[in-house]
């Protein structure tokens, strides 16, 4: 049956405060030259509401059309005779059975929108083949409207290009969130299962937006607790909430589970109590949530228990959870983020030699998780040399979104950048044009099983995120997931305008300051392929000199190795050879310090101090020059946004520059302690007209941060 629904429209909305909790989802009312071209839009709605999904669309679609088109209630006779929006699926609404042929292609997740008549009426359709495709349409043309898009004439399709589209939560059962700049975890465990906070929807509906579809809620670093049926009736209640979204549940189970929680005397992963164990814990899961999604595993990485400890492989760990998953049609997700605590080996190199060896050896509903970069989320890598390395694996990426290493919230840092140049990065796995992105979206091997995943920056702050600008990480975290090939330009300018302001001399500035904010901080603390220079545990501010302690690829000078003649990591084929792990025209490219891209430099050679730069500059100079840059790039922001007072409103507008103060402040930190630092060695002046740091390199070290948030527990 169809649930046909006349809106009338409420009187103006009042001004409500703009604390960011809305999101890109404010639907405020559009300004009057934008609403004059929806003057017919809306007068009458056809959108079922007989299953979940179809209510949360329904719900979506009301939501949204009052909030951006609110009219006067005199106006209401005069909608409803026009412009017509019909939502749903050929099941769901028989108007729509004509289109049947039209939504071939489009698979369970997509949708077309199209403006055309129906029954004689000027009609919108938003189409798809499953409800979850309706709702994605649905939030589709949402987005148009609060961009102010004409929707005459509109035909397009949409259909997502990778299937696994998934946040990955560091947030432990306490609430702790390990990375978090955001405030607690937003999972109030122990009210649940009873207590369903809201926010917990209004989460749902932003993911649902942007495409996500999954979400693991627990930690990697993770405790086996999360297993036990108290957790499990937990997280089956966020699964009923997230469920009308078309997100599954997803958890981190600890790998020594069986034994913690279990009571058996080992965890290996060839022993068939083990593998019952498992079983029926899977088995269990299934039974509290059926359409749980899988698990996500970080095993023999950073202390972590896993296969190795009974000298079985990860791929054996990998496959006796997925064997426990596959009847129940679930995934592993097995993170690739290991470095053994005995191999003296590159830590670059280590995660391509435990794992590349074992290509074809996983079963099929395994995904190997791989970070964009070798090391560890640095504000600049180059691609992992795992993508390409695999090519009978499904590999899934995994972006952070948190900024450990970005400069936490207060920085901003758009990351919309950083993702396309790693997932445009051409492997050279098949000849050229073989992208990471074609790898991560399947289309190199012809995997059809494939995932994104993004270390989620979420918190229970009022804003989310920690910062107005890093909800745009999340956003832009989403729409990659949905098409890896997608611009992160395009992309901050949708955000921009549902975020701030549809006026131009809003959105410009807007997108302009992020687009170029991510190789600004790349340049004020790790220019020219310098990484892993922050601070010992908590990673906040400078650390160049961080040395000592357990273990040497947790300090800064193993990656820096600045002394008298130069500075660099040699892993080029007469250091750690790590190049070699890339496929050779990339080898030879990444190998050579005349081929080398500029950013890459120092990620891969040792280079002197005097070396000759493309700017006709020395290398010590052209440091400092670059560390000044990023600087002054930051300055800009501020003056851009300082400029944008009055058409932004004051509360956002307000903490925006007073964070964009906190960041000049630490730019210029690391900016001053880096080149203090970094002078010791090289024994050069600064370039004519760069300011000496105002501290020596001691004032600096003792800078200490105890309470520092978001630190590993
Ligand atoms: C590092 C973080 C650490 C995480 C680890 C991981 O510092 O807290 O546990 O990554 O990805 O970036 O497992």
């Amino acid at each position: 049956m169809l649930v046909l629904l006349l809106l009338s429209w409420g009187a103006a909305l009042p001004a409500m405060a703009e604390d960011g909790y809305d999101l890109w989802l404010r639907y405020r009312p559009l300004p009057a030259p934008v609403l004059k071209q929806y003057r017919d839009l809306g007068g009458q709605v056809v959108a079922p509401a007989q299953t979940g999904p179809q209510r949360a669309t329904r719900d979506e679609l009301v939501r949204g059309l009052a909030g951006l088109l609110g009219r006067e209630p005199g106006q209401a006779a005069r909608v409803q005779r026009n412009g017509a929006i019909v939502v749903g699926t050929p099941a769901s609404v028989p108007q729509l059975s004509a289109l049947q042929g039209d939504l071939e292609g489009l698979g369970e997740e997509g949708y077309l929108i199209r403006s055309t008549r129906l029954d004689g009426r000027a009609a919108t359709v938003v189409a798809a083949n499953s409800d979850i495709g309706a709702l994605y349409g649905t939030f589709h043309l949402l987005r148009l409207l609060q961009a102010g898009e004409p929707l005459a004439g509109l035909d397009l399709r949409e259909a997502p290009k990778v299937k696994v589209r998934v946040l990955n939560h560091w947030d432990n059962l306490d609430r702790y969130v390990e990375r978090g700049y955001a405030g607690e975890s937003i999972w109030d465990w122990h009210k649940l299962p009873d207590w369903l906070d809201p926010r917990y929807t209004d989460y749902a509906r932003a993911n649902a937006s942007i495409g996500i579809n999954g979400t693991v809620l627990n930690n990697v670093n993770t405790s086996a607790q999360a297993l036990t049926p108290m957790y499990l009736e937990k997280a089956a209640a966020l699964a009923s909430v997230f469920r009308p979204y078309g997100i599954k549940v997803s958890l981190s189970p600890r790998f020594s589970a069986p034994i913690e929680i279990g009571g058996l005397p080992t965890a290996d992963p060839l022993d068939p109590a083990v593998r019952r164990w498992w079983k029926d814990k899977a088995d269990e899961i299934y039974r509290t949530i059926p359409d749980f999604g899988g698990f996500l595993v970080k095993a023999n990485s950073e202390g972590q228990p896993g296969p190795q400890d009974y000298g079985r492989s990860h791929a054996d760990g990998a496959n006796m959870l997925a064997e426990a998953l596959a009847p129940h049609g679930g995934i592993v997700m097995w993170r690739a983020f290991v470095y053994s605590h005995e191999e003296p080996d590159d830590r670059a190199k280590q995660a391509y030699t435990e794992f590349a060896p074992h290509d074809g050896a996983f079963a099929d509903n395994v995904l190997v998780q791989v970070k964009n970069g070798a090391i560890d989320f640095q504000p600049r890598e180059p691609f992992h040399p795992l993508f390409g390395a695999m090519p009978k694996t499904p590999l899934m990426m995994e972006f952070q979104i948190t900024k450990e290493y970005l400069g936490f919230a207060t920085h901003l840092v758009y990351l919309g950048p950083m993702y396309e140049e790693v997932l445009r990065a051409d492997t050279h796995a098949r000849g050229p044009g073989s992208t990471v992105a074609k790898i991560v979206d399947g289309s190199l091997e012809g995997h059809a099983l494939t995932g994104m995943a993004g270390v989620a920056n979420i918190g229970v702050d009022r804003n989310w995120s920690g910062s107005h600008f890093d909800q745009a990480n999340w956003y832009v975290f989403g729409r990659m997931a949905w098409d890896p090939h997608a611009s992160a330009e395009t992309i901050a300018r949708d955000w921009a305008r549902m975020t701030f302001s549809t006026d131009p001399a809003v959105v410009e500035p807007v997108v302009a300051m992020m687009m170029g904010s991510h190789q600004a901080v790349v340049d004020y603390m790790t220019p020219m392929g310098l990484h892993h220079l922050m601070g010992r545990g908590h990673h906040y501010g400078p650390g160049p000199w961080v040395e000592g302690g357990p273990r040497a690829d947790w300090t800064s000078v193993y990656y820096h190795r600045a002394d008298a003649r130069g500075i660099g990591f040699d892993r080029s084929a007469t250091g750690s050879n790590a190049v070699a792990q890339y496929a050779p025209p990339v080898a030879e490219q990444f190998g050579s310090i005349d081929t080398v891209p500029e950013e890459f430099l120092l990620w891969f050679h040792h280079v002197p101090w005097d070396h000759r730069m493309p700017s006709g500059r020395s290398l010590w100079d052209e440091l400092v020059v670059r560390y000044g840059r990023g600087v002054d790039y930051v300055r800009g922001m501020r003056r851009t946004w300082a400029g944008l007072e009055g058409k932004v409103d004051p509360e956002r507008h307000h903490q925006v520059s007073v964070f964009l103060g906190v960041q000049e402040k630490e730019a210029q930190w690391w900016r001053d302690a880096s080149i203090a630092y970094f002078q010791t060695f090289s024994q050069r002046p600064l370039p004519a007209g760069e300011a000496p740091p105002p501290h020596d390199v001691e004032y600096y070290k003792s800078l200490q941060f105890p309470f520092a948030p978001g630190d590993g527990k």
